[in-house]
């Protein structure tokens, strides 16, 4: 099963950037209810792998995380790949992070080390983007890119499956893990 952990966008946050891509009339717009910030990408792993990492998951601490997304900025000089908003690698944001490697660790599953850059992907584009459309996404970081938004307290992290199809990926919930107490608890 294709997999990956995120941190989920609050309900107001994903409204505000899906207003921003509005603006943008070029790429595959990343539909709202899917912006997400990934924490670790898992790829293909196995379901007894995904089990035990459910285990380990379920026993992450609830702490404050402060997500503040400001910034556009495209990966890909040359030929633009995809539009994304940076957001702040804080102390709490990296410890989330490191405690997830912790887990996918003690779950048994190995990864490659990468270097933790925290965004949101809005927009991924073709190969050959017309000039027109190269044209306009320069138009829109020069207006947009400074963008920054109301900072927001994170709810939890989300285990998803990713299933690719041809119109783009569909990411379903495996399970979530509050950082936050949920209502009704104390
Ligand atoms: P992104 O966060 O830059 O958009 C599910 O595919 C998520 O995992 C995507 O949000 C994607 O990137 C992230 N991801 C990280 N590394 C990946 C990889 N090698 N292949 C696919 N997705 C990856």
């Amino acid at each position: 099963m294709r997999t990956f952990i995120a941190l989920d966008l609050p309900e107001e946050t994903r409204e505000q950037l899906s207003d921003l891509q509005g603006l943008l009339r070029v790429g595959r717009h990343v539909p709202e209810e899917n912006l997400h910030l990934t924490l670790s990408f898992l790829g293909e792993q196995p379901l007894p792998a995904l089990e035990a990492l459910h285990e380990v998951l379920c026993d992450l601490p609830p702490r404050e995380v402060v997500l503040r997304l400001s910034g556009l900025d495209i990966l890909g000089s040359r030929q633009p790949k995809l539009l994304f908003i940076r957001a702040e690698r804080s102390g709490p944001l990296a410890a989330l992070r490191r405690e997830v490697l912790t887990a996918v660790r003690l779950a048994g599953i190995e990864l490659p080390r990468t270097r933790f850059r925290p965004h949101v992907t809005l927009a991924r584009f073709s190969r050959d983007m017309e000039e027109r459309d190269a044209a306009h996404l320069g138009r829109f970081l020069q207006t947009h890119g400074d963008r920054a938004l109301p900072e927001v307290v994170a709810e939890q992290v989300t285990l998803y499956q990713s299933v690719l199809r041809e119109d783009g990926a569909r990411y379903d919930p495996l399970a979530s893990y509050p950082l936050v107490p949920m209502a009704g608890e104390t």
